[in-house]
């Protein structure tokens, strides 16, 4: 049995400082209406999507960061790997990223969940004496938000549970030599078609070392009149190739119908990880954080 959904990233242009919230809503509902129109049945939508990218800005009182009110949901994630630093640069020309100062380190893990009813005639529980194998159930999905997908320990805490679609939402900077690094001089250009190099090569590498679909949705433009983010929302299958992607940098649907089964070449060949993992060999991952090299010789 074919287990088909349709999905869609969509990816938002620019949202300012300054931006109305029902205009960004409008936004969000347009793009809602045009994955609709695809027949989409999963929407991602960028981290940070109701807001410009604030942790750029130093925001000095709480009524500013008191802003997003939840749903009933399905599933929560937290961001775990947060990126830059407390303080803003010293070099006042600088593009902040003061996610240390606004967050807390996500404390949820990285569980994976059930989407339910979006496939009609799957397994479920109480069936499990029909199952001859794992995935023939409802969707197993796993998220991450922007920085996380660069970290092949969520995606493989994700693996671990059979998760067949990740999905990460992100803004990322395209050109911040403060927060990268400068140690090869690169034109703004440059440094954006390397940004957008590095974001695909971890959804396409992480989706087939785990035999997943992933889908990401950026933030993308310039924000807030000077703050360029990259584009690149993609769809990658669990043989590492993206199966669509966005053409630009503004308000988009990249959609895709994805057939889960797909997933299941990898989780029972090349990474069946009950056949192949060691996990003798692999006591360091979790014991140690930071680096500590062998004895000079
Ligand atoms: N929003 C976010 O997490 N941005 C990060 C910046 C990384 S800085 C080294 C990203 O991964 O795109």
């Amino acid at each position: 049995m074919a287990r088909t959904l349709k999905v869609a990233a969509a990816q938002l242009g620019p949202v300012h400082l300054n931006s109305k919230r029902e205009e960004t809503l409008a936004r969000m509902i347009t793009l809602l209406q045009q994955a609709a129109e695809f027949g989409a049945q999963l929407v991602l939508f960028p981290e940070c999507a109701l807001t410009t990218f604030f942790p750029r800005h130093l925001i000095k009182t709480q009524e500013e960061l008191d802003t997003v009110k939840k749903n009933e949901v399905i599933a929560k994630y937290r961001k775990v790997h947060l990126p830059g630093t407390k303080e803003p640069f010293e070099n006042p020309d600088a593009v902040n990223q003061l996610e240390k100062r606004y967050f807390e380190i996500g404390n949820l893990g990285f569980k994976a969940f059930r989407v339910p009813d979006i496939i009609p005639g799957v397994l479920k529980k109480g069936d499990e004496s029909k199952a001859e194998r794992n995935g023939l159930g409802d969707p197993i999905m796993g998220m991450l938000i922007c920085n996380d997908r660069r970290w092949p320990e969520g995606w493989r805490c994700y693996g671990l549970q059979g998760a067949e679609v990740v999905l990460c939402g992100y803004n990322t900077a395209g050109f911040a030599p403060d927060l990268w690094g400068t140690q090869k001089p690169m034109t703004p250009q440059q440094a954006e078609d390397d940004a957008v190099f590095h974001h695909k090569l971890v959804m396409q590498s992480n989706s087939y070392m785990n035999s997943c679909f992933s889908i990401s949705a950026a933030k993308a433009g310039l924000e807030d009149g000077k703050y360029d983010l990259i584009g690149g929302s993609c769809i990658t299958s669990p043989e590492g190739h993206v199966i669509a992607e966005a053409k630009g940098k503004d308000d988009e649907i990249v959609f895709a119908e994805i057939d889960l089964n797909e997933c299941r070449q990898g989780m029972e060949k090349t990474f069946d990880f009950a056949r192949h993992r060691r996990t003798e060999a692999y006591g360091l991952i979790v014991e140690r954080a930071g680096v500590v090299e062998p004895e000079l010789l």
